[in-house]
């Protein structure tokens, strides 16, 4: 594994570090404004205060923070394979070109020293999984791995309340950014509720120190942060796109780890960029409070070793 020199040193000096993922570069954003994209993320992590370490798998070789270049190839190799926990070892071992899903990003920012890590949405159990086994390795990754993810909640493409039910059960912790209600990607409100509302970065800071003296340090965290109401999707396009998409799916015979990037592709074509646009406001604004989130939490942790 390789951090980038600007990372490293701002763990070494106990500054806040953001772990972003790839998966929605090479498989969630089109080409060519992807490379772009994933600038302005890195961007808004740093508006926040912290310094951002965007996570891939380059010939064969974890980075923790990717040059102009890395980022580049990444964004433009149409090879690209999306690559989680169970994957790295296969990909490093290749030489190939991979992007991180949250569960393998999670796993590679943790093993570099990063706590706080920003993503547009957590994968889950998809709908139907009664019957397929389809749950991400995201929520099981979480189970054993002491991040704090900041997403938008999960896609409704999933079964929601299915999602919350396995958090529970693996010892992840859900909080709600501002809200009683877990997000749901595209909308504010998937219908469900969280458990515990918290109103700033330093107050969700101060959990992720006190995970240290009641021993959950290796538990992950959730931080769900709802989309803004003004850059949500248009609630009757995103039912009808829903259901068109759920059902094209389904008729195409699409299933394993193609689901989730077949059924994002399907969004944006279908509303004709609106989806991508409430895509991009929400990662930003993720990766903005992630930043306000890592900072404050090292600052509580400089105070503590000083
Ligand atoms: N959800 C989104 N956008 C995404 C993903 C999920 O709204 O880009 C990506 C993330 O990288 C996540 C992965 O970790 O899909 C989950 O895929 P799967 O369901 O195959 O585990
Ligand atoms: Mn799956």
């Amino acid at each position: 594994m390789q951090v980038l020199d600007e990372v490293r040193e701002a763990l070494a000096e106990g500054r806040g570090v953001v772990a972003l993922e790839s998966t929605i570069i090479s498989h969630g954003l089109p080409r060519p404004d992807n490379a772009r994209l994933a600038r302005e993320f890195e961007q808004a992590v740093r508006d926040g205060g912290a310094v951002p370490a965007t996570v891939a798998v380059i010939d064969g070789e974890a980075l923790v923070g990717l040059d102009d270049k890395a980022l580049d190839r990444l964004a433009n190799d149409e090879s690209a394979v999306k690559v989680s926990v169970r994957e790295l070892a296969a990909v490093a071992a290749r030489g190939g070109v991979g992007s991180t899903t949250v569960a393998a990003t999670a796993h590679l920012a943790a093993s570099a020293g990063i706590t706080v890590f920003a993503t547009g949405g957590l994968g889950g159990v998809h709908r139907g999984a009664a019957d397929t086994f389809d749950e991400s390795a995201d929520l099981t990754t979480l189970s054993r791995t002491g991040v704090l993810v900041v997403c938008a909640g999960v896609k409704s493409i999933l079964d929601v309340g299915a999602t919350l039910e396995r958090l529970e059960t693996l010892g992840v912790g859900v909080l709600g950014y501002r809200t009683d209600r877990f997000p749901g990607f595209y909308l504010a409100d998937s219908g469900h509720d969280v458990g515990w509302r918290v109103e700033s970065a330093d107050e969700v800071a101060a959990i992720l120190a006190a995970r240290a003296r009641v021993g959950t340090t290796d538990l992950g965290l959730v931080l769900a942060n709802p989309i803004a109401t003004e850059d949500e999707l248009d609630h009757d396009l995103h039912d009808r796109l829903l259901e068109s998409g759920l059902g094209a799916a389904e008729r195409d015979g699409v299933h394993g780890k193609d689901v989730t990037p077949y059924l994002l592709d399907w969004f944006h074509r279908e509303s004709g960029g609106e989806s991508l646009r409430a895509n991009v406001a929400l990662v930003r604004a993720n990766a903005r409070l992630a930043a306000e989130v890592a900072t404050a939490y090292a600052g509580l942790t400089a105070g503590r070793t000083s």
